[in-house]
């Protein structure tokens, strides 16, 4: 059952009249936020989970400046794509925009469900990252953070150790290793083991509850 588009709120300006309590256009479904980097994989992973080709996969970062909203049918729930912060020709301009923007879209949006923090499996969180992890847990969302391209990591010892830098750096943070899901969009790996926590509303946070 492929997903399906809903929306698409372009600005600051379109925000009034599309909530309304609970609801995004009319539709109960709680919300996903995929947030992360431009060009991390938000996209592709929309795309995969959602088995259709509904958002635009670009190799060229800082496309998306709008909020997609899909329909995650098999799930019951939507899936807010945002845009992406922090590709090399951002300036401080474009930084308080989306600041202002995504700001502007929370305090709307009555049925945020949960964040996912998209991260390169490759790389980990940068500055911006961690800047944006906190701008969420200061929001009270919470976060779930998915490694994307985990495809690009070849050997069990690359995989190993970058879980452990990760693992080391979000503990500071304040989160465990099951806050963390590994994923390809290009392998499909990891993504069962996503969608499951996603259906069940159990993440690694809540699972010794
Ligand atoms: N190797 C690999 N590349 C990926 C994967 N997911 C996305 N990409 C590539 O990364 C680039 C950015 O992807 P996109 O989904 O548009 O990122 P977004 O800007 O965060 O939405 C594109 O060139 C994708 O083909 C993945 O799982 N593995
Ligand atoms: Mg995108």
């Amino acid at each position: 059952m492929p997903g399906e588009f809903i929306v698409t709120l372009g600005d600051v300006s379109n925000i009034p009249g599309m909530f309304e309590g609970h609801f995004l256009k009319g539709r109960s479904e709680p919300r996903i936020a995929m947030v992360g980097r431009s060009n991390v994989g938000k996209s592709s992973l929309i795309n995969a989970l959602l088995q259709a080709r509904l958002a635009q996969v670009s190799k060229e970062p800082g496309k998306t400046r709008a909020i997609h909203f899909y329909l995650w049918k098999e799930m019951g729930k939507i899936v807010a794509d945002l845009p992406g912060y922090g590709y090399a020709r951002a300036g401080h301009d474009e930084r308080d925009r989306w600041a202002r923007f995504i700001n502007a879209y929370l305090k709307e949006d009555g049925n945020l469900e949960r964040a996912m923090v998209l991260l390169d499996a490759r790389h980990g969180p940068t500055e911006l990252d961690l800047e944006a992890i906190g701008f969420l847990s200061l929001k009270g969302i919470p976060v779930t953070f998915i490694m994307t391209k985990f495809d690009a990591l070849k050997t069990q010892s690359d995989r190993a150790r970058r879980s452990k830098e990760v693992n080391a750096v979000l503990k500071d943070m304040g989160y465990g290793p099951k806050d963390v899901y590994w994923v390809s969009a290009t392998s499909k790996d990891g993504l069962k083991t996503l969608t499951r926590a996603i259906s069940v509303g159990k993440y690694g946070d809540e699972e010794n509850d």
